[in-house]
């Protein structure tokens, strides 16, 4: 499934973002850059080996990158793919967005939009052609999957407009359920 916005490709994928061939894979972050659970635990166990020692690589980039020990919505950190370069991927890029618990409403929207939009901008800075995102916020923060994917077109169709390096923009969803619920979502 793929939608065209200008030179920007939108495709909804299904698999494991830690072996998901895009240039650089993005985090479903919480703004400590913890990565206990979900994605982020997925993530940086499959890149350092160790989730310990990914914490601690993500951290002092953290540090060094923004200057505090936590990000808003909308910074996003960088650290190396490691042993996720075997699979072509050269950065991740952690990004944090809304906890939900069940609700939805124009606030979160905003948040999300803005840590979608800030991996993107990162993307262009590190002059990477394709990035791959989760469904931030879908899993654990509790966001409505349907709303995240709806936001997701809307920042990408937005971001278009600016993309120069970024050709490909992927939204990779790890079980056919939510698969399939994306492409219901996008064809209504
Ligand atoms: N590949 C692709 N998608 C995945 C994978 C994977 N390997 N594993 C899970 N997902 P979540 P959040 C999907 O909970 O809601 C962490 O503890 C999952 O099915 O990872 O933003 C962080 O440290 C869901 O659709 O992220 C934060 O504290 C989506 O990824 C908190 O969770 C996002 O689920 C962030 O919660």
């Amino acid at each position: 499934m793929e939608l065209n916005f200008g030179s920007l490709t939108f495709k909804v994928a299904q698999g494991d973002i830690t072996r998901f061939p895009a240039e650089a894979i993005v985090n479903a972050a919480n703004k400590y850059l913890e990565h206990g659970g979900g994605v982020a635990y997925a993530i940086a166990k499959v890149a350092a080996g160790d989730v310990r020692e990914y914490i601690r690589i993500s951290k002092e980039a953290m540090k060094e990158q923004i200057g505090r020990n936590w990000i808003e919505h909308g910074e996003v950190v960088v650290t190396p793919a490691m042993k996720m370069e075997q699979y072509g991927i050269k950065y991740v890029i952690h990004t944090v967005g809304p906890y939900c618990g069940g609700k939805w409403d124009e606030d979160k929207k905003e948040k999300l939009k803005k840590a979608i939009l800030g991996a993107l901008r990162k993307a262009e800075e590190l002059g990477v052609k394709s990035i791959a995102f989760p469904a931030i916020s879908a899993g654990i923060y509790g966001c409505p999957f349907e709303e995240v994917v709806k936001t997701f077109v809307e920042m990408v169709k937005e971001f278009s407009e600016e993309a120069k390096s970024v050709k490909e923009v992927y939204l990779v969803l790890y079980s056919k359920k939510d698969y399939e619920r994306a492409l219901k979502t996008l064809t209504v």
